[in-house]
C-alpha cells in the first residue's frame, strides 16, 4: 500500500469525522448558545483524529459498515476532546494553547470549559448508545461499557489522577508505564476494540491480538508524545512545548534519555506490527497507523 494511498485514506477519515461531529454537536444557534459554541470550538477544526483513524482501521478487519464506525469514532473523539479541555484547565495542566488556538477556558472562561468537558462526555455516551453500532443490542451495551471503563477512574481519568500526583516525583519505569497505559493508552486501546466490534464477531484469539496491538500502540503514542514534547517547538505542536520539563513531570525522556526513548518506540512499533501481522491485508491500515504514530511531527 503506497504512502499516497494512506495519506488519502487518512484525509478521508479525518474529513468524515469532522462532518459527523459537526452534525452530532448541537448548533451554536441552539440555547444555551455560548455553551454549544464552546463545545464546537473544542471539538471541531483541529486535531489529528488518531482515535477515529484507529476505529476505522480496526473496523476494516471486521468488515464493519463505515457509518457505524463514524458513530463510534465520534464517541471516542468527543471523550478525547473533553479530556483535553479539562486537562488544560488551571487546576490541571494550566495551558493556554491547544490545537494551535487558545484553550477553551482562555477563549471563554473556566466555568464554561468545565461544562464543555462535561457536556462533550455526556454527548459521547449518548452517541454510542443511540446510534446503530451493532445489530445485537447486547454487543452494543458491551461497547458502551467498554467506553465507560476506558474513560473512567480505572482508565483515562484514573491515569490523569496518577499523573497529577506524580509531579516532581521520581517514578520507576513500571510506574510510568502504568500511568500512561491508563491516561493515554486506555482510550486508544478502546478505539481499536470498538472499531472491530462494529463488524462481524472476531474469534477470541483474533480479539486478543487486536487488543495487544491497541495496548502497544497506546504506549507507543505516549512515548512519542514525550519525545515530541522534549524536541519539537510550540508552533509545530500547536500546544506548549517543553511543558513536561517545566512542570518537573516524569516522562520516558527524563527516565530513559532521548536515545533510549526512541529505541523503545522502535521496539513497541515492531511488537505492535507483529501482533496484527496474521490478519494480512485487512490490517494494512492499522499497520500504517502504527507507523504514522511513530513518525508524526506533532
Ligand atoms: C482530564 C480526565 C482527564 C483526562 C485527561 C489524555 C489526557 C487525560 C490529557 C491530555 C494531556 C496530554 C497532552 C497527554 C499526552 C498525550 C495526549 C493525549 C496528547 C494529545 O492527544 P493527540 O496528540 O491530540 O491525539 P490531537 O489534538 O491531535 O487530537
Amino acid at each position: 500500500m503506497s504512502g499516497n494511498h494512506f495519506a488519502a485514506w487518512m484525509e478521508g477519515v479525518q474529513h468524515r469525522t469532522e462532518t459527523a461531529l459537526g452534525t452530532i454537536l448541537p448548533e451554536a444557534s441552539i440555547a444555551p448558545q455560548r455553551l454549544h459554541e464552546a463545545m464546537r470550538y473544542a471539538a471541531l477544526g483541529g486535531g489529528k483524529r488518531v482515535r477515529p483513524l484507529l476505529v476505522h482501521a480496526a473496523g476494516e478487519i471486521a468488515g464493519a459498515d463505515p457509518e457505524r464506525l463514524d458513530c463510534v469514532a465520534c464517541a471516542v473523539e468527543l471523550i478525547h476532546a473533553y479530556s483535553l479541555v479539562h486537562d488544560d484547565l488551571p487546576c490541571m495542566d494550566d495551558d493556554v494553547l491547544r490545537r494551535g488556538k487558545p484553550t477553551v477556558h482562555v477563549e471563554y472562561d473556566e466555568a464554561t470549559a468545565l461544562l464543555v468537558g462535561d457536556a462533550l462526555q455526556a454527548l459521547a455516551f449518548q452517541t454510542i448508545a443511540e446510534g446503530r453500532v451493532n445489530d445485537d443490542p447486547a454487543v452494543q451495551l458491551q461497547m458502551v461499557t467498554l467506553l465507560g471503563r476506558a474513560s473512567g477512574s480505572r482508565g483515562m481519568a484514573g491515569g490523569q489522577a496518577i499523573d497529577l500526583g506524580a509531579v516532581g516525583k521520581q517514578l520507576t519505569r513500571e510506574e510510568l508505564e502504568f500511568m500512561h497505559i491508563h491516561k493515554t493508552g486506555a482510550l486508544i486501546r478502546a478505539s481499536v476494540l470498538l472499531g472491530a466490534q462494529c463488524g462481524a464477531p472476531l474469534a477470541p484469539d483474533a480479539q486478543a491480538r487486536l487488543d495487544r496491538y491497541g495496548k502497544l500502540v497506546g504506549l507507543l503514542f505516549q512515548v512519542v508524545d514525550d519525545i515530541l514534547d522534549a524536541q519539537a517547538d510550540t508552533a509545530t505542536l500547536g500546544k506548549t512545548a517543553g511543558k513536561d520539563a517545566d512542570q518537573n513531570k516524569p516522562t520516558y525522556v527524563t527516565l530513559l534519555g532521548l536515545y533510549e526513548a526512541r529505541t523503545l518506540a522502535d521496539v513497541l512499533l515492531a511488537e505492535a506490527r507483529d501482533a496484527i501481522a496474521s490478519f494480512g491485508a485487512t490490517a494494512a491500515r492499522l499497520d500504517e497507523l502504527a507507523n504514522f504514530i511513530v513518525h508524526r511531527r506533532f
